[in-house]
C-alpha cells in the first residue's frame, strides 16, 4: 500500500517520509514518544485529547541502516523500511513493538451461513476477523505479552486474546464481559513483554477497533472506520513510566476540591424538597460521613435542562443553602439533549445562534431524549462551549457544588443519530461519525471551563462518556451497573484499567444501578467502594433503595465503618490526587503497575492497590468469609491486626462480613484526618501519621482543598522520613499555607 521508501527529509523533529504511493511522518515528540502519522483525510492532526505543542527539543540522529532509515533518540531506536513497516526498540537494541510482516489471518474462519442462522435466532455475533479497516495497523505479539489499558472495558485486567470498539454506547442490558464498547472511547494500551513495556495512543475518534491477538495469537490489530493513522509510540523504563508520558500528552486529572473525595449519596427518583431533607437529617443522625447530595433528573421541570420543578422543590435555593449549613453540597445531572419547546430560553437561544448539530440539508437535528423531542449543542464549537458554561450559572447561583453529565454519548432514543449529521470540529464543520466519540469530552471542557469562569473554585464534572484527555476536565463513574456480584468483581480490572488509562478520578456506583441489591452484597460493594476516588452510592427508580440504614444494624455498622474509613483516609487520597496531577499515576492501581516483573499480578483481576502503600482485597464472591490474596515483594501488614505477612506468596485470610482485607507495605508512612462527618467540619484539622515497620519515606501536600491559589505557592509540601526506629524525621519542602495546629504520630 506504501510501496518503497523512495526519499525522506527531515523537518525540525519531523521526517517526511516520501513512499512511492503515499506520504507519511514520523515526528520525535519527546525522547520516549514517537508520532505516526499518514494524511489519509488531512494533513493536520485532528487531537481533541492533546491541547497544546508537546514537542519538546530532543536531540536525536537519523541514519540509512541495511534497508531501513534508522532514528536514534537517547532512550529509543526506530526503524523504518519499505512498505512504512516500522519497528521500536529500546537504547539497548531490545525489540519492544514490531510491525506485523503479512496479512490479517483469522485463526477461526467465520462460517456464513451459520452467522445468518444464529442471527435470526437473535443471538449477538462476537466473533473476531470481520475483515481489514479502512484504517489499520498490525503489529506482532510475542508469546507471554500482556496487554492492559483501553480505558472502560468490560472484562478482565489483561486485554490479550480480546477484541474490543471504541463507539460510546448506552447499552442497557446488564454489562458483560463480551461487550465491545460501553460508554467511554480511550484508545491507549500499553503493552507488557517479558523484558520491556510500551504504550499505543491511537488517536482516532472515528468507530475504532482493537483485537489484541483474539484473531490471531501472533498479532494485534488497531483501526478505524475512518481518519488518519495516528498514534504515538510511548516508550518508558517500565509501567509508570509508560502512564506517566501518555498522560503528559494527553494531560492529567487537576486536584479536585476536597470534598469531592468525600462520601456522596443519589438515587434516581430522590424528588421532593421533603426527600433530601430527610437524607440529610438521615446521615447526620446515623453518623454516616456525607459530603455530596445528587439530585438526578427528577429535579428539573419535564426534563428540561437549566430549569428547576416548582411543585416538587418550592424554593431550591433555600434548600441548598439549609443542605449547605448540614456540610452537604448538592450535584446536579445535566443532560445534553434539549427539549423542542416554544419558548424555552435555552432551546429559542441555541436556535437563534445556530447552536446545534443539524442534518445534512440544514436543519436542526431532532431525535429524543427525556424532555422528548430534543437537540443537540454542538460542543465541537468554542462558542457551543463557552455558552453551555455560561449558562451553568443558573446552578451556580442557586448554590449546586458540581455538575454530572449524563447521556453524552449522545444517547438518543429515536435509534440512533446518523453518521452524517453535522457537528463541529472547533470551527471545520465535522460529522457525526467523527464527533461522537468526543461528544463527551468536549461537553466536560465546556462544563469545566464554564465552572471555573463562574466560581474560580475547582470544576467538580462527573461524566459517563469520555474520549482520552478528559481526565484534565472530569471525573467519570462506570454507568448503569446493576447490583450483581459479577458487577462488583468487574469493578476492579475496569477502574484498574481506567486508571492506567489517564482517567484516574473513577466510580462504579455503589451498591449496583440497576436491579435489586442485598445487605450483603452492599456491605461488601461499600468496603471495596470506598478506595475508590469517587466514592458514591447510586442506584435507579424502580430498584430497591440503598441507603444503608434500611438493611438493618448489622450492616449500617460495617457500611458506618467503611465511610469513616474513607474520611479517615482522606490525607492520603488528597496526596495521591496531587501525586496524580504531577505524574498521571492513578489513584487505584493493578498491582502489575508497581510490581511488573512479578508473573503472579500480571492477571490479577481481584485485589488493588490504592496507591503504593495499600493493598485492597476486597471479598467479591457471595458468602465468602476467607479470602486468597497475594501479597507482592517485601513485608505488609494488615491494617486492622497489624500483623505482619511476608510478601511474594498467597495468603488465606480470615475475611468475615465486617472485614475487608488491607495491608500497609513496611516503612509506610500513612497520613489520616481525625473523624468528620463532612469535609471541612473540624475548621483545622491535626495530622495523624501512622508510621508503620521499616524504613521509608513519603511526600504529603496540604492546602485549602478549593481553589487553584495553590497554584501560585499556597500549599504545604512536607517530607517524612522513618528509618524503623521509632523516630519520624519531618522536613518542610515548601511552606505557603497555614500549618496543622498538630501532628500526631502513632508508630504501628
Ligand atoms: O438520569 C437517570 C439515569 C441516571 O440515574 C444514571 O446514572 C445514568 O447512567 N440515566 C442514566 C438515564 C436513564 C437510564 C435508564
Amino acid at each position: 500500500m506504501f510501496g518503497p521508501l523512495l526519499q525522506y527529509e527531515q523537518k525540525e523533529q519531523s521526517i517526511i517520509l516520501g513512499y512511492e504511493e503515499r506520504t507519511a511522518i514520523i515526528q520525535v515528540v519527546t525522547d520516549k514518544v514517537i508520532n505516526v502519522f499518514v494524511p489519509f483525510v488531512s494533513k493536520d492532526h485532528r487531537s481533541k485529547a492533546i491541547e497544546g505543542d508537546k514537542q519538546l527539543p530532543v536531540s536525536f540522529t537519523l541514519a540509512k541502516g541495511s534497508g531501513c532509515l534508522i532514528l536514534t533518540t537517547e532512550s529509543l531506536i526506530c526503524k523504518i523500511y519499505d512498505n512504512f513497516v516500522i519497528d521500536f526498540y529500546d537504547r539497548d537494541g531490545v525489540l519492544l513493538c514490531a510491525d506485523y510482516r503479512g496479512q490479517r489471518t483469522p485463526r477461526f474462519q467465520l462460517d456464513e451461513s451459520a452467522l445468518e442462522l444464529l442471527k435470526k435466532e437473535g443471538h449477538d455475533i462476537n466473533m473476531a476477523g470481520n475483515g481489514n479497516y479502512p484504517v489499520q495497523c498490525v503489529k506482532k505479539l510475542d508469546a507471554h505479552d500482556c496487554i492492559y489499558g483501553l480505558g472502560d472495558k468490560t472484562g478482565v485486567l489483561n486485554k490479550r486474546c480480546y477484541e474490543y470498539e471504541n463507539w460510546n454506547s448506552d447499552i442497557p442490558d446488564p454489562h458483560e464481559d463480551s461487550f465491545k464498547s460501553l460508554y467511554k472511547s480511550v484508545p491507549f494500551f500499553i503493552t507488557l513483554k517479558e523484558n520491556g513495556v510500551y504504550g499505543i495512543f491511537y488517536d482516532n475518534t472515528f468507530k475504532s477497533y482493537f483485537n489484541f491477538g483474539k484473531e490471531n495469537d501472533g498479532y494485534y490489530c488497531f483501526g478505524s472506520d475512518d481518519g488518519n493513522l495516528d498514534y504515538f509510540f510511548i516508550g518508558g523504563k517500565d509501567m509508570p513510566e509508560v502512564v506517566q508520558n501518555y498522560t503528559y500528552l494527553t494531560g492529567r486529572m487537576p486536584l479536585p476540591q476536597k470534598w469531592a473525595l468525600g462520601y456522596h449519596q443519589s438515587r434516581w427518583g430522590y424528588d421532593s424538597e421533603e426527600t433530601f431533607r430527610g437524607l440529610a437529617d438521615s446521615f447526620r443522625k446515623h453518623r454516616i460521613p456525607c459530603d455530596a447530595l445528587h439530585f438526578d433528573i427528577d429535579y428539573m421541570d419535564h426534563y428540561k435542562v437549566f430549569t428547576w420543578n416548582k411543585e416538587r422543590f418550592s424554593d431550591a435555593r433555600t434548600l441548598l443553602s439549609d443542605l449547605k449549613k448540614q456540610g452537604f453540597k448538592a450535584v446536579t445531572i445535566l443532560d445534553p439533549g434539549v427539549k423542542v419547546e416554544k419558548d424555552y430560553p435555552i432551546y429559542e437561544e441555541g436556535i437563534a445562534n445556530d447552536y446545534y448539530a443539524k442534518s445534512p440539508d440544514g436543519r436542526v437535528y431532532v431525535n429524543a431524549v427525556w424532555p422528548g423531542d430534543a437537540v443537540y449543542p454542538d460542543f465541537g464549537s468554542p462558542n457551543v462551549r463557552k455558552w453551555w458554561g455560561e449558562h451553568l450559572r443558573f446552578y451556580t447561583d442557586l448554590g449546586v457544588g458540581g455538575i454530572w453529565n449524563d447521556m453524552n454519548e449522545p444517547a438518543s432514543f429515536n435509534g440512533p443519530l446518523p453518521d452524517d449529521i453535522v457537528f463541529t470540529d472547533e470551527g471545520r464543520p465535522s460529522t457525526h461519525a467523527e464527533m461522537h466519540n468526543v461528544y463527551g469530552h468536549n461537553m466536560a471542557r465546556a462544563a469545566y471551563e464554564g465552572w471555573q469562569n463562574l466560581t474560580g473554585k475547582r470544576p467538580f464534572v462527573i461524566t459517563r462518556a469520555c474520549y482520552s484527555g478528559s481526565q484534565k476536565y472530569t471525573t467519570v463513574w462506570t454507568g448503569d451497573n446493576q447490583s450483581l456480584w459479577t458487577h462488583l468483581r468487574m469493578a476492579i480490572p475496569q477502574q484498574c484499567n481506567l486508571g492506567l488509562s489517564g482517567i484516574a478520578f473513577i466510580g462504579a456506583d455503589i451498591g449496583g444501578f440497576g436491579a435489586d441489591t442485598t445487605p450483603e452484597l452492599l456491605t461488601r460493594w461499600i468496603e471495596a467502594g470506598c478506595f475508590s476516588p469517587l466514592f458514591r452510592n447510586h442506584c435507579a427508580k424502580g430498584c430497591m433503595n440503598q441507603e444503608p440504614w434500611l438493611f438493618g444494624e448489622e450492616t449500617l455498622a460495617i457500611y458506618r465503618k467503611y465511610v469513616e474509613l474513607r474520611y479517615s483516609l482522606l490525607p492520603y487520597f488528597y496526596d495521591l490526587c496531587r501525586e496524580c496531577e504531577l505524574t498521571g499515576l492513578p489513584l487505584i492501581r493493578p498491582l502489575v503497575l508497581h510490581y511488573e516483573n512479578d508473573i503472579n499480578v500480571r492477571n490479577l483481576n481481584d485485589e488493588f492497590l490504592a496507591g503504593e502503600h495499600l493493598l485492597v482485597a476486597p471479598v467479591i464472591e457471595q458468602g465468602a468469609v476467607k479470602r486468597m490474596v497475594y501479597l507482592p515483594e517485601g513485608t505488609w501488614y494488615d491494617y486492622w491486626t497489624h500483623e505482619e505477612y511476608q510478601g511474594s506468596q498467597y495468603h488465606i485470610v480470615d475475611a468475615p462480613l465486617d472485614t475487608c482485607p488491607i495491608f500497609v507495605k513496611a516503612g509506610t508512612i500513612l497520613p489520616k484526618a481525625p473523624a468528620q462527618m463532612y469535609v471541612g467540619e473540624i475548621e483545622d484539622p491535626a495530622l495523624i501519621l501512622d508510621v508503620y515497620p521499616g524504613t521509608g519515606s513519603y511526600k504529603h501536600y496540604q492546602d485549602n482543598g478549593e481553589d487553584f491559589a495553590y497554584r501560585s505557592g499556597a500549599y504545604n509540601e512536607y517530607l517524612f522520613r522513618t528509618d524503623g526506629t521509632r523516630n519520624l524525621e519531618i522536613t518542610k519542602l515548601h511552606k505557603g499555607y497555614k500549618e496543622y495546629p498538630e501532628i500526631v504520630v502513632n508508630y504501628i
